[in-house]
């Protein structure tokens, strides 16, 4: 029974539909998923990660995806639960997806920034990061994706409290990041691949964001990207550009795959999912199908090359 029979994966759902549908996901398929809290947001809220992968008598590889890390991009938390929906649903009959789950676990947490996510639905749809508060300033939240401890605070993020890239007070100052980077940190000898899900501008970037150097394995990153790419754009045409993140986006410290990647987890990813500006944030909900449809080619593609090397 891969699917909660009153979730839609075609809507945005709110973090409380989504945290009944983590509940009843799990429960109802044992056998390939299992839960696992790995602290709470600033505001209290459970940060579950859901483990997927056919249990094996010994320690499997990993992969490590997590969606909103930014509280308004709304297709990232959907693609999340279509992934793990596909993946049950699959499993058994799709053979790369059973080769998969047979020999690696992929961990998702299907909404980081949980308290930021709750805030876009109830108070302001645009707001990006984190809801934390600290005496000394009256404004709210630091990017979550400028808190990790890569080159932290040294280009393209604001120390100003009231900017929409405050880095924090100091790396994982927010609460959110500091669970992400202990989870990745106690599996480190087995997460082999981090991917993380933006949006928008259909990017496919890795490291570095920090630095304009080149990262050790940029030519094979590379490589990798420009296959996941093409895999998306196989199904509809849709067109990603590959790159490192200072020269693809723009020059940024404290991402969690510049962390991730310098921690020693190689594939190291960031998709910037769909569109490139027409609506931005605010993608339709008849988007959310195909989007989520020719996204999981790319991350089978990228999950496929970790699992052969
Ligand atoms: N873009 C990312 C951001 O955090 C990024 C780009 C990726 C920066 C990796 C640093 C590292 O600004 C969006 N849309 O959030
Ligand atoms: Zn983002």
């Amino acid at each position: 029974k891969p699917t909660p029979r009153t979730h839609s994966y075609t809507k945005y759902n709110n973090w409380d539909k989504v945290q009944s549908w983590i509940a009843s996901i799990s429960s109802s398929n044992p056998s390939l998923i299992s839960k696992q809290v790995i602290g709470n947001t600033y505001e209290g809220r459970p940060m579950t990660v859901l483990k997927l992968g056919k249990k094996s008598g010994s320690t499997k590889p990993a992969i490590f995806m997590d969606c909103g890390i930014h509280a308004r991009e709304w297709i990232s938390p959907a693609f999340c639960q279509w992934f793990v929906k596909e993946a049950l649903s699959t499993y058994g009959s799709d053979s790369q997806m059973t080769s998969l789950l047979d020999q690696m676990d992929v961990f998702v947490l299907p909404v980081f920034n949980i308290d930021g996510y709750d805030y876009t639905h109830k108070s302001n749809r645009m707001w990006r990061k984190t809801r934390s508060r600290r005496s000394g300033s009256s404004c709210i939240g630091a990017d979550p994706n400028r808190n990790f401890n890569a080159g932290w605070c040294t280009i393209g993020a604001s120390s100003n409290p009231c900017s929409d890239t405050f880095c924090g007070y100091t790396p994982e100052s927010e609460i959110e990041a500091k669970n992400v980077a202990d989870f990745i940190r106690r599996n480190k000898s087995i997460i082999k691949s981090y991917i993380t899900i933006h949006s928008y501008s259909q990017l496919l970037l890795f490291p570095y964001s920090y630095t304009y150097e080149l990262a050790a394995h940029h030519s094979e990153l590379l490589k990798v990207a420009e296959g996941a790419s093409a895999a998306l754009r196989s199904l509809y045409g849709t067109r990603y550009t590959s790159g490192p993140g200072a020269t693809t986006i723009y020059p940024a410290a404290g991402g969690s795959d510049d962390w991730a990647y310098d921690l020693g987890v190689k594939y190291s990813y960031t998709f910037e999912l769909r569109d490139t500006g027409r609506y931005g944030f605010l993608l339709p909900e008849s988007q959310i199908k195909p989007t989520c449809e020719e996204t999981m080619l790319a991350v089978k593609y990228i999950a496929a090359y970790v699992q052969k090397n």
